[in-house]
């Protein structure tokens, strides 16, 4: 018989950057807290993990955390008895020894691939189909997505109400820019810049500084700051520093927590952000966003960019739509942006509205972790 409470192990390698872990972290607690289910999260690398998490202690191989059982999945495995559901993050492969565990049990477990989110319509043909066999134990694609028929975004419980009351609360957000150093000067746009490098970032930041209207800029420590520092003509820019350069204040932040993450995507006027994770979060933020998409071989990545630029527009104006696509396109080919980012802020107004009624029609599908749990529900 399966169990009433179902015990879960998720599994992830860190392939590089941090949206692998940053996802899985993600899922992990969530499951627990609004699924009550146990989750075993087993994370080949802690200190990726660290970032995001501070309070992880990267010399234990076991430790709760959020209510999860966090394991370092060390090239040494350790005896583990297979779990109920058992999910493999972005196609990772799961230990021998775990895999003869999951066929020695006398009910085979739940055995699911959680893969890339990607706004492709094929992804709805192959979203839930079995995939491979390890001797009994069939696994399954799951497929994250944006439309219905896929298994949806990763979105907690009330994350849409706890960000609009933020939004409208001055002070708390006031409160929380402090907390990181950022004083907004009047009048400026905020925008945080997340993103690898790029070398579409100086005619940017040109059109930036030449602006009428000042922009102040959020920089997270990591891969754009070489970009930043050749642009300023500063070299090793640390979290805190802050320079301005006409119109334009740039501000390095410090890497912080993903709830701190949230809320500064919450307090800005329009948020670059990059790879999965940070992309999602963005658009539960309601506010306008320019996506860094993950390189992959062959260009792959460019049909998914296609992909999402032609879902995310519907409803919108041709000039806005035609602005915001080239916005994007230029910034995933490495090329000037000036004429695209003046195009972009003369529909302004459009596209704060549009990404506001994107997120609320989003937000009306089943989030990906109560899709798991239904998917389970129903295979058993
Ligand atoms: O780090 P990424 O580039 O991760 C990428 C992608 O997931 C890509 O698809 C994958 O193949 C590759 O990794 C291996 O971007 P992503 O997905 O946005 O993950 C970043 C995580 O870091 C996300 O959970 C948000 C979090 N974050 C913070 O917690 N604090 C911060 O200050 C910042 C900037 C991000």
């Amino acid at each position: 018989m399966p169990e009433l409470n179902p015990r879960w192990d998720i599994f992830c390698t860190v392939v590089d950057n941090f949206g692998d872990i940053g996802v899985t972290w993600r899922l992990a607690r969530q499951l627990v807290a609004e699924h009550s289910v146990a989750v075993r999260l087993w994370v080949d690398d802690l200190r990726a993990f660290e970032r995001l998490c501070p309070q992880i202690d990267i010399r234990l191989s076991q430790q709760w955390q959020e209510g999860v059982e966090v394991r370092h999945w060390s090239t040494d495995w350790p005896a583990a008895d297979a779990a109920d559901v058992v999910i493999a993050a972005f196609a990772c492969q799961l230990p021998g020894a775990y895999m003869d565990a999951m066929a020695e049990r006398e009910q085979p477990p739940l055995w699911m691939n959680l893969d890339y989110l990607s706004a492709e319509d094929w992804v709805i043909g192959c979203h839930g189909l079995p995939s491979v066999k390890y001797k009994s134990v069939q696994k399954f694609f799951f497929f994250p997505g944006f439309q219905p028929g896929t298994g949806g975004l990763l979105r907690e419980k009330n994350l849409l109400e706890r960000r609009r009351q933020f939004q409208q609360d001055a002070e708390a957000q006031r409160n929380f820019l402090q907390s990181l150093g950022i004083n907004r000067a009047q009048g400026a746009h905020l925008i945080s810049l997340f993103a690898y490098e790029n070398k579409g970032l100086s005619s940017w930041f040109d059109a930036m500084a030449s602006d009428a209207t000042a922009t102040h800029l959020l920089i997270p420590e990591g891969r754009i700051i070489a970009d930043v520092e050749h642009w300023l003509g500063i070299d090793d820019l640390k979290a805190g520093a802050i320079h301005v350069r006409d119109a334009l204040t740039v501000q390095i932040l410090p890497f912080v927590r993903q709830d701190q993450y949230d809320r500064l995507l919450w307090s800005c006027d329009f948020n670059a952000v990059r790879g999965e994770d940070s992309f999602v979060r963005a658009q539960w933020a309601g506010r306008p966003l320019l996506w860094h998409i993950y390189r992959q071989d062959e260009d792959i990545h460019l049909d998914k960019l296609e992909a999402f630029i032609e879902l995310y527009t519907k409803g919108l104006s041709e000039p806005a739509r035609e602005a915001m696509s080239g916005l994007w396109r230029a910034w995933n080919a490495d090329e000037a942006m000036a004429d695209h980012w003046q195009s972009t802020r003369k529909h302004w107004p459009e596209l704060q509205q549009h990404a506001e009624a994107w997120c609320l029609e989003q937000g009306l599908q089943a989030d990906l972790a109560a899709a798991l749990v239904q998917f389970y529900v129903n295979w058993i």
